[in-house]
């Protein structure tokens, strides 16, 4: 095995494939990129990643490029079904928060946190209003449930809880949904878990 994963620290999406990687405990090798002074936007680096983002994952000759595909990747070469259902139901499932992590996750508690905390030049009133949207569903689903897709921990919980953990960062307040927060505390409760950087 020779695993490498190229991060930044302050990245969520970095840091849910971190996090899966010692889920698993897995060893791998961490390069750290400086994305202040564009080192994921030098052309070596976007030999591995077209786009130019963080993370990207090396495992051998297998390069993928993006954090969600990633977590796909490592629960079906390391992680057991537990991780990733394979029946129809169960991996639907899953990808519907994979999908989330993607869309509503990235254009609320993301946008939000790029804006205060690294002072992107995006609209912040819009990130409020899908975090706000967000938060509803996720709490009304928490509010019956231990974990997002299934009975226990899969990739869902991972790809959704890093930028979670630091909405505050966005000046998201999560105090009202007491389902999100009794869930963060659940992943955080998992065996080897590791806890993404808090900047702010
Ligand atoms: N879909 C990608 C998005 C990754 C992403 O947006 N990463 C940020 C860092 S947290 C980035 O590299 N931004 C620079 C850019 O998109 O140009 C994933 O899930 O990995």
């Amino acid at each position: 095995m020779d695993i490498t994963l190229y991060e930044a620290i302050v990245s969520g999406h970095a840091h849910r494939v971190r996090l899966f990687l010692s889920l698993l405990d897995l060893p791998y090798q961490s390069v750290v990129m400086d994305m202040q002074k564009g080192a994921h936007k030098e052309p070596e680096y976007r030999k591995l990643s077209p786009l130019g983002q963080i993370p990207t994952l090396v495992d051998g000759d297998v390069v993928i490029t993006d954090s969600t595909a990633a977590l796909v990747y490592l629960a079906k070469k390391y992680g057991d079904e537990k991780w990733l259902p394979e029946d129809p139901v169960g991996a639907a499932r899953i990808q519907r928060w994979l999908s989330t992590a993607s869309g509503e996750l990235f254009r609320g508690p993301v946008v939000a946190r790029g804006v205060k905390l690294f002072g992107r030049d995006y609209h912040y009133d819009d990130a409020t209003m899908w975090a706000g949207r967000l938060l509803k569903w996720m709490d009304e689903e928490l509010s019956h449930r231990n974990w997002l897709a299934a009975d226990h921990a899969t990739i869902a919980d991972v790809a959704m809880y890093s930028y979670l953990r630091v909405a505050n960062e966005g000046d998201i307040d999560l105090a009202g949904y007491l389902a999100v927060l009794g869930w963060l505390e659940r992943v955080e409760d998992l065996e080897n878990f590791i806890p993404m950087t808090i900047s702010k």
